[in-house]
């Protein structure tokens, strides 16, 4: 591979593997989308990240890079001249950096419980976990927009990534619960943030469509059930 080739190992329906994409698509990174069957991971994969064995990775010549927000973090700073990614002020990185976490370890794993739990209550109790996670992220808009369009000001940043990422899967429970999560009355200013983010071009291109996600979840909510019975 020549030194400076860029590929994705990558799935249209991950969350994280949209998180590489539009960081990619940011900063006009040529790259080559390389997708993956999550139940028969290629060797590539497994080679490329025995720790955790999941995409998204990035191959960049001979480097490899594994996790999403780590991912994007390489972007920003390799391809330092598009806009930047993460924010410039030390301590608005932090901020970013400190909910990013929070969604990867406290958020996500309500979306991915979403999607599971058949239980009723369980289910109740999972959806409400869900919504105070965005009255949080209202809150949490209003202090790093500065007045402005996304988190990151302008333009898209780290954390509208981070979140962002989730958006369709966010509807697609929606869909399957007969419910609404992002509410325009409750959080009136992350509704029109999750809007504008949606309709960004570097987004736009590669977020998958809600009815086609929907389809696919499906037999997804069987998968995933499956690989849970296993662990
Ligand atoms: N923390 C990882 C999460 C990546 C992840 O969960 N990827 C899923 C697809 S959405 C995957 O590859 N799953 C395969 C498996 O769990 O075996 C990141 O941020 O990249």
């Amino acid at each position: 591979m020549a030194s400076n080739e860029v590929k994705l190992l990558s799935s249209w329906i991950s969350p994280f593997v949209l998180r590489a994409k539009i960081a990619l698509n940011m900063k006009r990174v040529d790259f080559e989308s390389i997708p993956e069957d999550l139940s028969a991971k290629s060797d590539l994969l497994l080679r490329s990240n025995p720790v955790h064995k999941k995409v998204p990775v990035l191959i960049h010549g001979q480097r490899i890079i594994c996790e999403s927000l780590i991912i994007v973090q390489y972007v920003d700073e390799v391809w330092a001249s598009g806009p930047g990614i993460l924010p410039s002020d030390p301590y608005d990185r932090a901020t970013a950096r400190f909910w990013a976490a929070y969604i990867d370890e406290k958020w996500y794993p309500n979306i991915r419980a979403g999607l599971v739990i058949e239980e009723a209550e369980a289910k109740k109790a999972t959806l409400e976990e869900i919504t105070q996670g965005l009255a949080l992220f209202e809150d949490t808009f209003t202090k790093c927009s500065k007045g402005k369009k996304f988190f990151g000001g302008d333009t898209i940043g780290y954390l509208d990534i981070a979140l962002g990422c989730f958006l369709a899967w966010l509807r697609v429970i929606e869909r399957i619960n007969n419910v609404i999560l992002l509410d325009e009355a409750k959080t009136p200013r992350l509704f029109r943030w999750a809007h504008d983010f949606s309709a960004e071009p570097d987004v736009k291109s590669d977020m998958p469509e809600t009815d086609k996600l929907f389809e696919y979840s499906k037999g997804f909510m069987l998968k995933l059930k499956a690989l849970d019975k296993k662990k």
